[in-house]
């Protein structure tokens, strides 16, 4: 087994899919929180400038979605053939594109702006993807994404219903979308994954 160590800031973000991964798989690695303050030395070190970053053996990988779908493909979640990737990479890229919507929301910076802004990418974005994803579940039974088990797919939901949360101030995104709502609190709710989650440390998002 090779020697992983994932860096990343000491938040959750674009690094907790990958995290949520090797709690799932069981698989021991370094995760290793850098300072704010650390960032500008560390920054021209760094494949792409930025995190987070994974090193396998020494080998740095950036790009939190190469890092994902290296880690899934490694431990067995990434789909048992290819039309099952296509079908987790389907969900993927929705989540990303609910992502992008996100952006703008964080770049305002007048309050008042911010709040209308907020509620009408939530309402007139958001939810027409979360419906696509919502369409995706029930097209295979309502328990997973794809197949009979759970994989990288099912794994994202969770992490962006985190993301969710922290930027749009919404206690429960899921509202209006019962199907996704079960399906990610039964992922939270798996063992391993549970773990993490009661001892991962603190951080606002
Ligand atoms: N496409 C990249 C984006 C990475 C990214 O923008 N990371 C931010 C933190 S979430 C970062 O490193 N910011 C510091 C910087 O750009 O100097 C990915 O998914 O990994």
């Amino acid at each position: 087994m090779p020697k992983y160590k994932l860096i990343n800031f000491p938040v959750r973000g674009r690094a907790e899919l990958t995290r949520y991964m090797f709690a799932q798989a069981g698989v021991e690695y370094e995760d290793h929180r850098i300072e704010f303050a650390n960032w500008p030395t560390l920054k021209p070190t760094m494949p792409t400038g930025t995190l987070p970053v994974l090193e396998i053996d020494g080998k740095r990988i950036s790009q939190s979605q190469a890092i994902a779908r290296y880690v899934a493909r490694e431990f067995n979640l990434a789909g048992d053939n290819n039309l099952e990737m296509a079908q987790n990479e389907q969900v993927m890229e929705t989540l990303i594109d609910i992502d992008t919507e996100i952006g703008p929301v964080l770049q305002e910076k007048d309050e008042a702006k911010k709040a209308k802004l907020r509620k009408s990418v939530f309402d007139e974005k958001i939810k027409t993807k979360l419906k696509y994803l919502e369409n995706f579940l029930a097209a295979n039974g309502g328990e997973f994404f794809v197949g009979k088990k759970i994989m990288m797919a099912d794994i994202a939901l969770l992490a962006s219903f985190d993301n969710l949360r922290s930027f749009f101030s919404l206690d429960e995104p899921f509202k209006d979308f019962p199907k996704l709502a079960a399906h990610k609190d039964k992922v939270s709710k798996e063992p391993k994954i549970a773990a993490w989650i009661a001892k991962r440390p603190e951080s606002p998002f």
